[in-house]
């Protein structure tokens, strides 16, 4: 593009804002918020404009470089294809093919060509030591989902726009803008709130930006969250407020689910939790009392000791008090593209605990093993043992539990490639790092992230940026390996048929599959005056056919969906042209039963696997409340997770990458604001400046995630010069969630002390 204004979707983060983005002479001259975005309005956060900053970096990897004794060398593609395919196909042959790991980074969920090619990529390598970002994340969601719902990707969404009490445990939206909802913009959105006299509730071991909106805030101490709301359940039962509404003929095991909550009565769980009985009876009457009210939790409750079932809790929350499935409340998106309806279609909605990992025997969900055990299974001798390693769009040294580990063992693979676009503090690692064009540079969908989406709507995005002609797309090089390797393993050209395949798919890119995604998904194909004749046979059919039948699934997957028929149809690639801006598809919607996956198809209340941990969670309460100083993360607006930090106008002003820590305990240590501190845990330990503020929870430390860009050999000089320290140097990878195998990432006990160095220590 020479000269105009760009519309597109922002991919940083999970919100989708529109962004105008206006281009002279070939050159970014503006990025605004595009207003005329159905969901975001105009709203955009600072970072933004650091999409210029990221596609004119000129430390961004722009050609496939290789390591070598004289430092990195540019290669040809050609060349860097040839190697890694023949060196992970030469690891796989001589000790299996288990013997390559693979991790993808959250990045690949913003991107629909990775997403598209991820699967063949995976196939072809063939290894069950897959890890993600999923474990150090959103996992348990995607088991309570998986568990309750039938599906791992049907999430509940805070119907925020129409709700009157929106509850808000273990997320910092005002920070991060939402997660498994996509949410622009949510100031004004908690200003709407409050305008319709609705209430934000805030629970949390910090006062965070989100806490200082509230009407109500409560700090809790980490990693108590399912004391809470057990009590809150049992209060439900005790004051016999338990009123699932509409979907009460749908939920199974209420009773088991009371049995379970027996235990926790809020006076027994106070003292520990930090919150006094009367404030967790009250919530619970709350919720109940409201009728359109959401209870959300985030990466807070997700990431500690008690993930899993604190993430159960909440959906049961919800659905005892009737919020599920109702406006207002949490309900079930109907994306355009229902990749929900897709996986179930190819037996895809989701398993957990289907073989275990072979080190320490954790269990895999959705064909992954947790980020925590990524290091024991590179440097753990014997069969099966991982040599060498793939990473996609990830910096897991920087983003898992103990990353200095995760950095020796990287160091001694055979051998490892990283498909990414900076020389950072994982991919320096690799031995071939393949750079894939910068976002502008190529079309954006997002396939994930609308069916997070608070409202329903569709954009599409073309490139705003020719790509270079010697530069690929990461579709491009995922296809490209996954097809040499395939190639390998089968000694030589693939049949026919599956090389057609190929070649279409490389032909054609992601779009045109896109588009058939679109014209049949639910709000496809315009079947104009010939669905009323359709329509009652059709009827009649779906009313014979068994529940589950796979013609089911087809048909509510397609444009034949009823429920959707008083909506726009015909969207397609074309059609979402017409429209750079978005198209809004309305509000959420009931879509009950319909949208239930399960085996009976009810809402399953009290899964086993949850039942079974009520007992460490009774546990918890016979403990006294420890006086150790539990570690949290945080996250700031200008910051995105490890990878964001090379932008000067992000990492500019005050350093944001402190130790904070109430009085009460800088007090006892001798620290001031300014000083270094010393954090530790087990051998590790990292040394930040110390900010105190009344803000946390007393008992309570809290360091972002992300930093630590000071290690050697690094391509990233604005990050190195802002390098800060990486929380997840402290943290210990054994920690992990025994329900769902998600890192312990928030509560861990560490110590902290005033930072001596080697000459203090040891005066001369
Ligand atoms: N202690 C602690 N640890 C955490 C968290 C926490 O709260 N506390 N949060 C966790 C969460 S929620 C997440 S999602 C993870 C994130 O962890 P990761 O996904 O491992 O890492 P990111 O920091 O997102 O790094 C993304 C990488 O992808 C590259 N990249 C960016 N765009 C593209 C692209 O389009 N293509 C390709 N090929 N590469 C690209 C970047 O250069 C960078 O190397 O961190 C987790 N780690
Ligand atoms: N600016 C910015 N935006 C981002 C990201 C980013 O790095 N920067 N990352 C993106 C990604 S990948 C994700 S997954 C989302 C995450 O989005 P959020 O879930 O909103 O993430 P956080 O801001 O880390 O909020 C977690 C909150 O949990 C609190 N907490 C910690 N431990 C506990 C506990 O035991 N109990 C309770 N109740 N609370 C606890 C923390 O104090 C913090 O306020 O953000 C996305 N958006
Ligand atoms: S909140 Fe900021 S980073 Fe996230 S999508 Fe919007 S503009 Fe992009
Ligand atoms: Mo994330």
């Amino acid at each position: 593009m020479q000269n105009g204004i760009h519309y597109r979707t922002c991919h940083l983060c999970e919100a989708m804002c529109g962004v105008a983005i206006e281009v002279q002479k070939g050159k970014i001259a503006s990025i605004k918020g595009d207003e005329q975005d159905p969901l975001s309005q105009g709203h955009i956060c600072p970072k933004a404009v650091a999409l210029q900053d990221l596609h004119e970096d000129p430390e961004r990897l722009r050609k496939p470089v290789r390591k070598t004794a004289d430092g990195w060398q540019e290669m040809s593609w050609d060349e860097a294809f040839d190697l890694v395919a023949s060196r992970l196909h030469q690891v796989r042959s001589e000790h299996g093919k288990n013997s390559v790991g693979v991790y993808l980074g959250n990045p690949n969920v913003h991107n629909h060509g990775a997403l598209m090619t991820t699967l063949p990529f995976l196939r072809a390598i063939g290894t069950q030591n897959r890890f993600s970002a999923t474990s150090n994340d959103q996992l348990p969601h995607m088991l309570a989902s998986l568990e309750m719902f039938g599906h791992q990707i049907l999430f509940p969404i805070p119907d925020i726009d129409n709700t009157d009490l929106f509850i808000c445990i273990g997320a910092n939206p005002m920070a991060s803008n939402g997660s498994l909802m996509t949410v622009p913009d949510i100031r004004g959105r908690l200003k709407a709130l409050k305008q319709r006299s609705g209430k934000l509730v805030v629970i949390d071991p910090r006062r965070t930006e989100t806490a200082k909106l509230a009407d109500e805030f409560h700090f809790v101490r980490p990693g108590t969250d399912a004391l809470v709301l057990m009590a809150m359940v049992y209060t439900l039962f005790d004051e016999k407020l338990v009123n699932p509404g509409a979907a009460e003929r749908l939920i199974r095991d209420v009773d088991l689910l009371h049995l379970a909550c027996l235990s926790f009565a809020p006076d027994a769980v106070a003292e520990h939790t930090g919150l006094s009985a009367e404030a967790i009876r009250q919530l619970a009457r709350d919720l109940a009392g409201t009728r359109k009210a959401a209870l959300y939790t985030r990466m807070g409750t997700s990431t500690q000791a008690f993930g899993g079932t604190t993430t159960w809790l909440a959906y049961c929350l919800n659905i005892l008090t009737g919020k599920l499935d109702i406006p207002g409340g949490v309900l079930f998106t109907q994306p355009a593209v229902d990749l929900v309806a897709l996986g179930a279609m190819s037996g895809q909605s989701g398993h957990f605990g289907k073989r275990h990992s072979r080190v320490r025997k954790l269990p895999e969900f959705a064909g992954e093993y947790p980020a925590s055990t990524m290091a024991d299974e590179i440097l753990t001798t014997g069969e099966g043992q991982v040599r060498a390693f793939v990473t996609v769009a990830g910096n897991p040294v920087l983003s898992s539990p103990n990353g200095q580990r995760l950095d020796q063992a990287l160091e001694g693979l055979d051998f490892m490639v990283s498909v990414d676009y900076y020389l950072n503090e994982t991919t320096r690692h690799a031995d071939v790092i393949l750079p894939p064009t910068a976002a502008l540079e190529r079309s954006h969908y997002d396939l994930i992230f609308s069916l997070f989406a608070v409202r329903n709507v569709a954009k599409y995005s073309e490139a705003l940026f020719e790509p270079g002609s010697e530069t690929r797309h990461d579709w491009q090089i995922l296809l490209e390996l996954a097809h040499r390797l395939e190639q390998a393993r089968k000694g030589g050209r693939l049949p026919w048929r599956a090389e057609l395949g190929w070649q279409a798919f490389k032909r054609l890119g992601p779009d045109p599959i896109l588009d058939v995604m679109l014209r049949t998904g639910p709000y496809g194909a315009n079947l104009g005056k010939a669905s009323k004749l359709v329509q009652p046979a059709l009827d009649l059919i779906m009313g014979i056919l068994p529940k589950r039948h796979p013609l089911q699934s087809l048909v509510k997957l397609s444009p034949l969906n009823r429920r959707w028929q008083n909506l726009p149809k015909g969207l397609s690639l074309s059609t979402l042209k017409d429209y750079p801006s978005g198209v809004d598809l309305g509000p959420l919607q009931p879509s009950l039963p319909d949208r239930l996956f399960t085996r009976d198809g009810k809402v399953q209340l009290a899964p086993r696997r949850y039942l079974a941990d009520v007992e460490r969670l009774k546990a918890l309460l016979e403990q006294p409340p420890s006086n150790g100083l539990r570690l949290i993360g945080r996250r700031h607006v200008r910051s995105n997770n490890s990878w964001m930090h090379n932008s000067k106008r992000l990492v500019k002003g005050k350093n944001r990458c402190t130790l904070m820590i109430h009085p009460e305990d800088a007090a006892k240590q001798n620290l001031s604001d300014g000083k270094q501190a010393q954090i530790f845990s087990g051998g590790r330990s990292v040394v930040l400046p110390v900010e105190i503020t009344e803000d946390i929870m007393p008992g309570v430390v809290s360091i972002p995630h992300g930093w630590g860009h000071d290690r050697p050999g690094t391509g990233q000089s604005v990050a190195s010069a802002h390098a800060g320290a990486s929380i997840n140097d402290v943290l210990d990878d054994a920690e992990v969630d025994p329900v769902s195998g998600t890192s312990v990432l928030n509560g861990q006990v560490v110590e902290v002390k005033v930072w001596q160095t080697e000459a203090q220590r040891e005066p001369a």
